[in-house]
């Protein structure tokens, strides 16, 4: 089990469950109501059986957690950070000013702008802070979590074989599909 008492602790029992007490990514999000979507990438990690970890994290609500928790991610082990956020989405953005490990963003569409708002704060970083922008919704949120994959995958033969496999099943699933 992870320290409990985190202020952005997330206290479902099934996120408790999806978590590691040595996650090699972590999995944030500006609001649990962004976790329906983002609930894709943790599905996603749990399949390829990576530790990971779930902490609802805010930019603008809880912008000390978020310093504190870009601070100590290195240190703690994490290898990628996947960050999903709708309407101002800063939580990438900053996540990736305070850390050198890898920060994935996942714009969610949360406001009448549909996630596009989101998008733009995320993909649009000043030169030097770079932020690995995905797609909108549960695509990108499950893509977050295979680019973690190829990541992890890089320094790891088995966890790249995996991912290799999981193309394939891919691949046959497509070339299997037949119009009527
Ligand atoms: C963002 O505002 C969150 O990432 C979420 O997508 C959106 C709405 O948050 P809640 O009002 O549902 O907490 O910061």
């Amino acid at each position: 089990q992870p320290e409990a008492g985190w202020p952005g602790w997330v206290g479902e029992p099934r996120i408790i469950e999806a978590m590691s007490a040595e996650p090699l990514v972590g999995v944030v999000m500006g609001s649990k109501s962004d976790y329906s979507v983002m609930e894709r990438a943790v599905e996603m990690l749990r399949e390829f059986g990576v530790a990971h970890e779930v902490r609802v994290v805010s930019a603008h609500r809880t912008p000390d957690l978020l310093f504190e928790y870009a601070e100590a991610a290195a240190g703690r082990g994490l290898r990628v950070v996947i960050a999903g956020a709708g309407g101002a989405a800063h939580l990438p953005g900053m996540m990736a000013a305070k850390t050198v490990v890898p920060v994935l963003g996942v714009p969610i569409a949360a406001t009448a702008l549909q996630g596009m708002d989101a998008l733009l704060s995320i993909a649009q970083m000043p030169k030097g802070v770079p932020v690995g922008t995905m797609a909108i919704g549960a695509a990108g949120a499950a893509n977050a979590a295979l680019l973690a994959v190829a990541i992890l995958g890089t320094t790891d033969a088995a966890l790249q074989a995996k991912l290799v496999s999981w193309r394939e099943a891919r691949r046959d699933e497509v070339l299997a599909q037949e119009i009527v």
